[in-house]
């Protein structure tokens, strides 16, 4: 009797192994999906967005830092997405979605600061 308890419980312990296995695997399969998304910083300095123009994926992300002593934002050009007021080395993200508006953003508060998003 006691023998076949034992057997029994290294029949759960099994199944409870495999089942983590399968756990961690998935998890590795998920950390390989989402290491394929990039992230691209834009520093904001001397009144210019660096780089000026950004090629992103459906899934990328866009981290914009202010490097400059005043405030600045990044700002779609049809208001789509906006950092609001990004104090020095304040930072804003965005994460690129099939309907992210793409193509030219500004800083609200100096308008000739343009930069540009092309989504792939
Ligand atoms: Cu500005």
């Amino acid at each position: 009797m006691a023998a076949a308890t034992s057997q029994r419980v290294k029949v759960i312990r099994s199944a409870v192994l495999v089942g983590l296995i399968a756990l961690i695997a998935g998890g590795v399969f998920s950390l390989a999906t989402s290491a394929s998304a990039e992230t691209h910083v834009v520093e904001i300095r001397g009144f210019e967005f660096f780089p000026a123009e950004v090629n992103a994926a459906v899934g990328d992300t866009i981290v914009w830092i202010n490097k400059d002593v005043v405030p600045h934002t990044a700002t779609a050009g049809d208001g789509a997405w906006d950092s609001g007021l990004m104090e020095t080395d304040d930072e804003f993200s965005l994460t690129i979605e099939a309907d992210t508006s793409a193509g030219d953003y500004v800083c609200t508060f100096h308008p000739n600061m343009v930069g540009a998003i092309s989504v792939e």
